[in-house]
C-alpha cells in the first residue's frame, strides 16, 4: 500500500462513461486502485467485465480484483441504453488488448466489498458511478464497515433539477441511478456515510458538447484518441433532445482529486422516495426528515475539462503507447 495515494475502489455500470472514468481513474498520480465491481445495471455485464479487464491491461494493472455484482433493481435501464456500450469492444485499441481473466473474482460484488473494507489497512474511498446496491447493501448488512470508509462519491440523484427517468409510472424526478433500485438509493442515504452526491444538479454543466471534443482533438495523445473514440459513439446514440449525454460519472471520478476551488459542494440533508410516481427521487429536508450528507450544487465546467485533458497526458497508458 503507498501511504501517500487515496485507496479507491470504484463501483460502475459499464456505461461509455463509466469506462472513460476508469482511464481517467487510472490517470491520476494520487490513487491506487484496490478493485473493481461491476453493477449489471445500465449494461450487459459481459461488456463490462471485458471492457474492464482490457483498460486495466491497457494501464498494466494486472493486480486489480474485478466482481460483478448480483443485486438486480427492480427497474430495468432500456436495452439499447445497455447494448450502447458493447461499441467499445470493436474499437481497434480494446480489439488488440487482451483482456486477463485471472482478475475476475467469482464473489459477488457485496460481499467481496464487505471482506476488502474489514481487511483494509486504511481508510477506502469509494467511487461509485452506477446504482448503490452493492454498497446500500453490504452496510446495510454489516455496519461495522462504516469505520473502514474514508468518502464515498456517488453519481445519483437530482435535487433542485428535474431527473432524466422518462418511464410510464414515474413524473421525471428522479435520475436514472437512484431509479434502478430506489430502496437501495434509501438505505445508501440512511447510511450516513461521508457520502458526496455528483447529481444532476452539477452534471448538468458538463453536456459532451462538440466544441468539448473539438478541444480533445487536440490534445492527441493515444488515451485521448481512445477517449474521443468513446465520447462519439454517444452523439448520435439517443436521437430525442433531451437525452443529451452528459459527463455524468467523469464529474463524479474528477471530483475525487481536482482541485476543491472547482467545485461548490452544499451540505444538508436528503431523503429519497421509494414509492411510484417519484421512486428513486433525492428530496432536500429538514434535518429531522433526512439523513445527513453533502452534494455538488455547481462546477467551474472549464476547470474540469483542463483537468480532464491534463489527465490524458499521463504517460501510464502503457499499453497503448505502443500504437
Ligand atoms: O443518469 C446518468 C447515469 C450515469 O451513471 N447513466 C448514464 C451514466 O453512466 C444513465 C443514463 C441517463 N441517460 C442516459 C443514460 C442515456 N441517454 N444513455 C445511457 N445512459
Ligand atoms: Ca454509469
Amino acid at each position: 500500500m503507498n501511504q501517500n495515494k487515496k485507496q479507491v475502489v470504484f463501483d460502475h455500470d459499464g456505461g461509455i462513461d463509466d469506462l472513460l472514468s476508469l482511464m481517467f481513474l487510472l490517470c491520476m498520480d494520487d490513487v491506487e486502485l484496490k478493485g473493481v465491481c461491476v453493477t449489471p445495471a445500465d449494461c450487459y455485464p459481459d461488456d463490462a467485465v471485458e471492457s474492464t479487464l482490457k483498460i486495466l491491461a491497457m494501464f498494466n494493472q494486472h493486480d486489480v480484483p474485478v466482481v460483478v455484482g448480483n443485486i438486480i433493481g427492480p427497474n430495468p435501464f432500456p436495452g439499447d441504453w445497455r447494448a450502447q456500450p458493447r461499441m467499445c469492444r470493436a474499437l481497434p485499441a480494446f480489439l488488440r488488448t487482451e483482456a486477463d481473466y485471472s482478475q475476475l473474482q467469482s464473489e459477488p460484488a457485496h460481499l467481496w466489498l464487505e471482506q476488502f473494507l474489514l481487511g483494509a489497512e486504511a481508510p477506502v474511498t469509494i467511487l461509485m458511478t452506477g446504482p448503490a446496491s452493492n454498497l446500500a447493501k453490504t452496510v446495510t448488512d454489516n455496519p461495522t464497515v462504516k469505520g473502514k470508509i474514508a468518502r464515498v462519491i456517488w453519481m445519483g440523484g437530482a435535487v433542485e433539477v428535474r431527473g432524466n427517468v422518462a418511464m410510464h409510472d414515474h413524473d421525471g424526478t428522479a435520475e436514472w441511478n437512484a431509479y434502478w433500485h430506489p430502496q437501495a438509493t434509501y438505505d445508501l442515504l440512511r447510511a450516513e456515510l461521508p457520502l458526496l452526491l455528483v447529481p444532476l444538479d452539477a452534471t448538468n454543466t458538463l453536456p459532451v458538447s462538440w466544441s468539448f471534443l473539438a478541444e480533445l482533438a487536440e490534445v492527441k495523445t493515444p488515451l485521448a484518441e481512445l477517449a474521443g473514440q468513446c465520447w462519439a459513439a454517444t452523439v448520435t446514440a439517443i436521437p430525442a433532445y433531451e437525452f443529451t449525454y452528459f459527463m455524468w460519472d467523469v464529474l463524479a471520478t474528477c471530483v475525487l482529486s481536482i482541485d476543491e476551488s472547482a467545485l461548490s459542494i452544499h451540505s444538508g440533508y436528503l431523503t429519497a422516495s421509494v414509492t411510484t410516481p417519484d421512486a428513486g427521487r433525492t428530496v432536500s429536508t429538514a434535518p429531522a426528515q433526512g439523513f445527513a450528507c453533502q452534494w455538488l450544487t455547481d462546477v467551474n465546467a472549464e476547470q474540469v475539462t483542463e483537468y480532464l485533458f491534463e489527465l490524458l497526458q499521463t504517460k501510464k497508458a502503457v499499453k497503448l503507447s505502443f500504437c
